[in-house]
């Protein structure tokens, strides 16, 4: 038995129809989890968050970060951003992510929540720029969240809790047929870290 890996049963598709999500729970153990966390705090370009809403221009709280095998451009909000190149933690995690889930990535977006008042709305991540169908694989650091799945027509609602060093991947017509999203809560005073690694179509402007 590995006292490092929880007992997840990771096929597990927590959808009940319309798409697949699994949770691998934990896949660092907590020194490591630490480890990155901190460094991702202090390493990357972390910018505030844009996005033209009604054509109002809005300024998150909530920093993102973009990074990739090339510099893609990736545009959501009807705001455009490019990509910087990996990081030697980045490609590491990247790798980690893709031996556990058999699936590859090009990309990664960053999120950083400062605390429980930051969230993300309601959203599926249906962008012309990503593969349709890919995978996106979710690794999250820090404070523990509440994420959420709704179904676009039955509004069906999952949750589910994701932990520090956990791995969520989301696949096939996921992105069609659920939104979701990272619910504010007032419970939590600390810091969270979120990286989705995605796969960009060749769009190199
Ligand atoms: O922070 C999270 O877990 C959610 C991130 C997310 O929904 C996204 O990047 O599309």
């Amino acid at each position: 038995m590995n006292l490092f890996e929880p007992e997840i049963n990771h096929s597990k598709n927590w959808l009940p129809y319309d798409g697949t999500v699994n949770y691998y729970g934990y896949i660092l153990n907590k020194k490591a989890a630490d480890n990155y966390l901190n460094h991702l705090l202090e390493d990357i370009e972390w910018r505030n968050d844009e996005a033209i809403i009604f054509g109002k221009r809005i300024i998150t709280k909530r920093k993102v970060a973009w990074y990739g095998e090339k510099t893609f451009s990736y545009t959501y909000s009807n705001t455009t951003k490019h990509a910087l190149p990996w990081t030697k933690s980045l490609l590491d995690l990247k790798t980690l992510i893709e031996q556990k889930t058999g699936e590859t990535f090009n990309s990664c977006l960053l999120n950083l929540y400062h605390d429980g008042s930051e969230g993300m709305a309601w959203h599926s991540d249906g962008e012309k720029d990503l593969k349709k169908n890919g995978a996106i694989a979710s690794l999250s650091f820090g404070a523990e969240r509440k994420f959420a799945f709704k179904h676009k027509d039955t509004k069906k609602k999952i949750e589910l809790i994701l932990e520090h060093g956990s791995l969520l991947i989301m696949k096939d017509d996921t992105q069609t047929h659920w939104l979701h999203r990272l619910p504010p809560t007032k419970l939590i005073k600390t810091p969270r870290v979120n990286l989705t690694f995605r796969t960009i179509v060749e769009n190199l402007k």
